[in-house]
């Protein structure tokens, strides 16, 4: 995927800055060869992107490999993962601040701080740091990006597209995989609902901010007309939410002709109706995937407070077979206080919706979150549970153990009712193979290999 945050980074940046940007993880770099870059380029101040938890290692890392050959420069580590795990990153002394949320508004002064060594930078709100005495200090900041006047564009300048866009010819992941050249795009930040396992209202609190239409039209146009694009994923965490702006953006699509194709990684099903998948296919919507969590109501409505009525789904998984638009579904099972019948009702659900591909994950506390929360008030984590113990990445792990099932039983229902529910018959597992990009013999392989780790793909 593209780098999004170094992106916009890259947009308020260039005015001020001489920088340069290292993805390591898409150039397929050795140690020795960030090495030489850093040497190489030899900058003042080391800027590390850090998104989800589960790339700790790498994150600190680089830190360490700043500090080793630049052992002058100041390291800052902002994103997701030092916004909700901000104290124990100041324990890695390879870095020195951290910089929690967005950055639109405050990178610039904070980086010009940290230049001219002011003293005032202390008080900089949502940063953090190691005092004199090596005190761990976090100034707390209220701001959310929601209230941030304007947003910044992605500036894609300083990457080499179609170093991302070859390794996504190849994946096999349904979502990402494709065989033109493909942009992820993001049009909106947030999610103004509540679900009990999300980290998004930690990090971008509960409201939802738009790029305007014309604002996304506008990157859009750029990189068809000098990237040469043809296929876009939307990787917004509620793209459809404003109506008004999700037609107008598609219609565009339409009225100029684009001839994009385009998927959504995640969209709310209470957001679609007939109209809209219409126009959706007509602007050229080749696959979508909705979140329905559960087949149990009382779990959706009592345990993790999502608004989904689940009489909606089956029209709306008919429509997209009209349409042929490819439909996936994400499921997840192992809540607190979720009872073996819900579970029973889940995998049923799912079944007799007949979605063209199911995934069934095990609910994982994210740092920050309310099912984080009630997980550790009722005592049902591990003693030693961290969220920097390896074993908790690939979310096909349970961690979450209740009176009600094991976190065996819930890898093992997972992977096999996964099976079962996918490969039914040979017209749903032709279509699959053909989703994730795969021969019958691969993908034979692969589901042989997800029955014989539990669905522990890495
Ligand atoms: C796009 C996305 C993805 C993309 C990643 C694309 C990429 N570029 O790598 C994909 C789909 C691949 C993905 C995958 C996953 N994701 Co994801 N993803 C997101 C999403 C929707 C948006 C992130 C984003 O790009 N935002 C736009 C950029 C511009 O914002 P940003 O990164 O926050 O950057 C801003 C600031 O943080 C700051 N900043 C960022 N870096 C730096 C650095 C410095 C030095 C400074 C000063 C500031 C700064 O400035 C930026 C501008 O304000 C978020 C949800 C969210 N709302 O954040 C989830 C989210 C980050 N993902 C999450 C998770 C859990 C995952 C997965 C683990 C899911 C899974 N089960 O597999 C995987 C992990 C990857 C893997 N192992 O394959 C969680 C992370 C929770 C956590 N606490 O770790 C989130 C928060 C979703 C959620 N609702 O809970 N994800």
């Amino acid at each position: 995927m593209y780098p999004h945050a170094a992106l916009i980074l890259t947009a308020i940046l260039k005015a001020d800055f001489e920088f340069n940007i290292l993805d390591a993880n898409v150039e397929n770099l050795t140690e020795d060869q960030c090495i030489s870059f850093l040497k190489d380029f030899s900058p003042d101040i080391v800027l590390i992107s850090a998104l989800s938890v589960e790339y700790y290692q790498q994150y600190h890392l680089a830190g360490f490999l700043a500090k080793k050959v630049l052992p002058c420069c100041i390291t800052v580590m902002g994103g997701v993962y030092p916004t909700v795990l901000s104290r124990e990153i100041l324990k890695d002394i390879n870095i020195d601040y951290i910089f929690i949320r967005h950055a639109e508004e405050r990178l610039t002064e904070f980086l010009n701080m940290i230049l001219r060594k002011d003293e005032k930078l202390q008080n900089f709100p949502g940063i953090g740091f190691r005092d004199k005495s090596g005190n761990v200090i976090i100034n707390p900041i209220k701001t959310y990006i929601s209230d941030i006047k304007s947003q910044v564009k992605p500036d894609y300048s300083m990457i080499d597209i179609n170093t991302y866009s070859n390794l996504q010819y190849n994946s096999k992941d349904y979502q990402y995989n494709t065989k033109v050249q493909m942009a992820s795009i993001i049009t909106s930040y947030g999610c103004p609902y509540n679900c009990i396992f999300c980290a998004t209202r930690t990090i971008n609190g509960r409201k939802i901010v738009f790029r305007p239409a014309e604002d996304v039209i506008e990157e859009i146009e750029l990189l068809i007309k000098q990237y040469g694009i043809k296929t876009l994923l939307f990787v917004d965490d509620c793209l459809l939410a404003d109506k008004k702006r999700i037609y107008s953006i598609l219609q565009t699509f339409i009225d100029r002709n684009y001839q994009l194709t385009w998927k959504a990684l995640t969209v709310c099903a209470w957001h679609l109706d007939n109209e809209l998948l219409e126009l959706m296919k007509k602007s050229g919507c080749t696959q979508i995937t909705i979140s329905v969590e559960s087949g149990s109501t009382r779990v959706l409505k009592d345990i993790i407070r999502k608004p989904l009525n689940l009489d909606i789904i089956p029209g709306i998984v008919n429509k997209c077979k009209e349409l042929e638009i490819d439909i996936g579904a994400n499921f997840v099972i192992g809540f607190p206080g979720e009872t073996w019948e819900d579970l029973r009702e889940t995998f049923k659900f799912a079944e007799t919706c007949n979605f063209d591909l199911a995934h069934f994950h095990i609910a994982t506390p994210l740092p920050d979150t309310d099912l984080y929360k009630v997980a550790k008030e009722k005592n049902l984590l591990p003693e030693d549970f961290s969220f920097t113990d390896p074993n908790y990445f690939g979310f096909g792990r349970g961690f979450i153990k209740t009176d009600e099932f094991t976190t065996f039983e819930l890898m093992v229902l997972r992977s096999f009712e996964w099976d079962r529910i996918n490969f039914s018959n040979e017209e749903k597992t032709k279509k699959i193979a053909r989703m994730m990009n795969l021969t019958m013999e691969e993908l034979n392989l692969h589901r042989k290999n997800t029955r014989a780790n539990c669905g522990i793909h890495f």
